[in-house]
C-alpha cells in the first residue's frame, strides 16, 4: 500500500525538457498543468496523500521527481542524477523527504543513479544501468539496501532511457514487460504482460493500491492489463511524453 506521494509541478521551463523525439514538438505547457492536475486527482482517488511542490523553473525536468529519490519502506536514497542539466535536483528534495524518513542515503560520485531506473518488487530492487545510471551508483544503491535487509541487482539495457520505460511491476507477481525487457531471463519469474510495440510507451504504468494507472491512447495496454484482473485509471501524459516522461516520473510513491 502506498500512503503518500511528492510530485512537483512542471515549470514552463519544461519545453526546454530533455528530449530524444523532437519530432513529437515542444510540449504545451498549460496542457502539462491540466494534465498534472489530472494526475494528482487519480493519486489521491487511489487513496494517497498527495505533497505538491512548486515548480522549479531552474530544472526543466523537475516535475520527474522520481528521478531523485528510491523511496522503500525502510529508507530513502538521495540520487545523483546521471543528466548534466538535472544535477542539482535532488537537493531540493531533501527536505521534503526528511519529513517522512528518518533514515536518508545517498548516491555518490562517481556513482550517478535515477529513480526511473530503479523497480521495487516487495523488497527486491531493479536497477537498470543505463545512460543515467551507471555501475558504481547502482552497486552504491544495493550496499545500502542491504543494510536494511532488502536487497538488489542490477540489469543491463541498451536502448531504453530508462529501466521503467519498459516494465511496470504491477503486484502480485505480474510484470508488464516491453521491447528489450521481454526475454530477459532475469524477468522469467514473473507472470508477464507483453506490451505490443506500437504501445511501447504504455510499458510505463503504475500500480497505486487498487489501480493500475494507464496512459492515455493505448487501448490495447490496457484491455490486457484489465484482462488480467487489475482495475486501470486512464491519465493523459501526452505532454510529458514529449521529453521523455511519463507515469513513473512524476511521482515518488511511498
Ligand atoms: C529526462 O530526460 O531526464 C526527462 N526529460 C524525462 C525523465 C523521465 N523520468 C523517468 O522516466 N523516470
Amino acid at each position: 500500500m502506498f500512503k503518500n506521494a511528492i510530485v512537483r509541478r512542471p515549470g514552463h521551463s519544461l519545453v526546454n525538457g530533455i528530449t530524444s523525439s523532437p519530432e513529437l514538438g515542444k510540449p504545451d505547457d498549460r496542457l502539462a498543468i491540466k494534465q498534472h492536475d489530472a494526475y494528482i486527482r487519480a493519486l489521491k482517488f487511489c487513496g494517497v496523500e498527495v505533497t505538491v511542490l512548486q515548480a522549479d523553473e531552474r530544472f526543466p525536468d523537475s516535475c520527474f521527481v522520481e528521478d531523485v529519490a528510491v523511496c522503500t519502506k525502510k529508507i530513502a536514497a538521495i540520487t545523483n542524477p546521471g543528466a548534466s542539466s538535472r544535477k542539482g535536483e535532488e537537493k531540493e528534495i531533501i527536505e521534503v523527504i526528511k519529513k517522512y524518513y528518518n533514515n536518508l542515503e545517498y548516491i555518490k560520485k562517481p556513482g550517478t543513479l535515477e529513480g526511473g531506473d530503479v523497480m521495487m518488487v516487495k523488497d527486491h530492487f531493479y536497477i537498470g544501468l543505463s545512460k543515467r545510471t551507471n555501475r558504481e551508483g547502482a552497486k552504491q544503491l544495493i550496499k545500502t539496501l542491504g543494510k536494511y535487509g532488502m536487497s538488489g541487482s542490477i540489469v543491463e539495457m541498451l536502448k531504453m532511457l530508462h529501466l521503467k520505460n519498459g516494465l511496470a511491476y504491477l503486484g502480485d507477481n505480474v510484470l508488464l514487460v516491453a521491447g528489450e525487457f521481454i526475454n530477459k531471463v532475469e524477468f522469467k519469474k514473473f507472470n508477464k504482460i507483453l506490451v505490443d510495440e506500437d504501445e511501447t510507451y504504455s510499458a510505463n504504468c503504475i500500480r497505486v493500491n487498487d489501480y493500475v494507472l494507464v496512459p492515455a491512447g493505448y487501448p490495447k495496454t490496457k484491455e490486457k492489463i484489465e484482462k488480467a484482473g487489475f482495475k486501470t485509471i486512464v491519465v493523459d501524459t501526452s505532454e510529458y511524453r514529449k521529453v521523455n516522461g511519463g507515469l513513473s516520473c512524476l511521482s515518488l510513491r511511498f
